[in-house]
């Protein structure tokens, strides 16, 4: 990440303990900038930091289902990383592949709460002072998913779809504002996305990415890097990415008539 795009800029990541969003603390961290990093794994945080060994690091456990751990996160920010420049909307998940007649409803629960009201609840307390800095990047991390849809994707594909919606509505509220807000919405990457899909069965995860040259974590940062770093008049509203390995496939056909 180039100096002059972090240096000096304040990051707030959901989701830092692995995948995107730990990618992406790290090139903010390479780049100059600070980075408040969040997620609900402490023993993950602690590892960055012990890792990094940054005053330009503050980790926070935070579970965006819990709007007092919000409200508790940013009212005790230290000074140095209270002016939130840039908020990096990623924690989410999705839970099974199930056809919706058969799934668990208490899975679709916890996407709903965790990839529609935590990203909703996070960027409701941090857009505020963002309009009042007149400054700042909301970049909310949807999916190919919100797009095309696919068996099994049911309720998650619903809540990336949500994300993208929810980024283009933000725009026409923030018209007037210096506020950007980017759709980030990525196919197949290689992170920790598919264990947690599959209940942590790794065999599983691993054959999603057989035979493929996915995405990796960094690949998708550094692409969020790039359009952070355009020219502060220029707003990208949405960006779809996948790799070369996955195209769409045709529509499915019932011919048992
Ligand atoms: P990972 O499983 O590697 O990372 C998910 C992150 O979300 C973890 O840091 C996890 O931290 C955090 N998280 C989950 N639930 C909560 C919660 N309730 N509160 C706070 N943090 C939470 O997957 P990815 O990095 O791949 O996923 C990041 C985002 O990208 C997700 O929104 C996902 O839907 C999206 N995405 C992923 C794609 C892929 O192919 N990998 C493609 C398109 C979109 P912890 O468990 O410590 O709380
Ligand atoms: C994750 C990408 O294609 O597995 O959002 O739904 S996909």
């Amino acid at each position: 990440m180039s100096e002059t795009w972090a240096a000096g800029r304040i990051a707030l990541v959901t989701g830092a303990t692995s995948g995107f969003g730990e990618a992406f603390a790290r090139r903010v961290l390479a780049g100059g900038g600070r980075v408040i990093a969040t997620g609900r794994r402490a023993e993950r945080l602690d590892a960055l930091a012990a890792e990094l060994s940054t005053d330009r690091l503050l980790t926070r456990v935070l579970d965006v289902r819990d709007q007092a751990s919000i409200d508790a996160l940013l009212s005790g920010l230290p000074a140095a990383f209270a002016d939130i420049d840039v908020l990096y909307n990623n924690a989410g998940l999705a839970l099974g592949l199930a056809k919706a007649h058969q799934t668990d409803l208490a899975d679709w629960e916890t996407m709903i709460e965790t990839n529609v009201m935590g990203l909703a609840r996070v960027t409701r307390a941090v857009l505020p002072g963002m309009v009042a800095r007149d400054r700042g990047d909301v970049m909310n991390i949807s999916s190919v998913a919100a797009t095309y849809p696919y068996p099994g994707g049911n309720v998650y594909g619903a809540t990336k779809a949500f994300v993208r919606q929810f980024s283009l509505n933000l725009r026409a509220d923030l018209i007037g504002s210096k506020v950007r807000v980017t759709s980030i919405e990525p196919g197949m990457a290689e992170t920790e996305f598919s264990v947690v899909r599959f209940g942590g069965d790794a065999a599983a995860a691993s054959n999603v990415y057989k035979g493929v040259h996915a995405m990796s974590a960094d690949d998708v940062a550094l692409v969020c890097e790039s359009v952070l770093k355009l020219p502060a008049h220029i707003n990208v509203n949405t960006l779809e990415i996948m790799p070369v390995q996955q195209a769409f496939g045709p529509f499915a056909v019932d011919r048992g008539a």
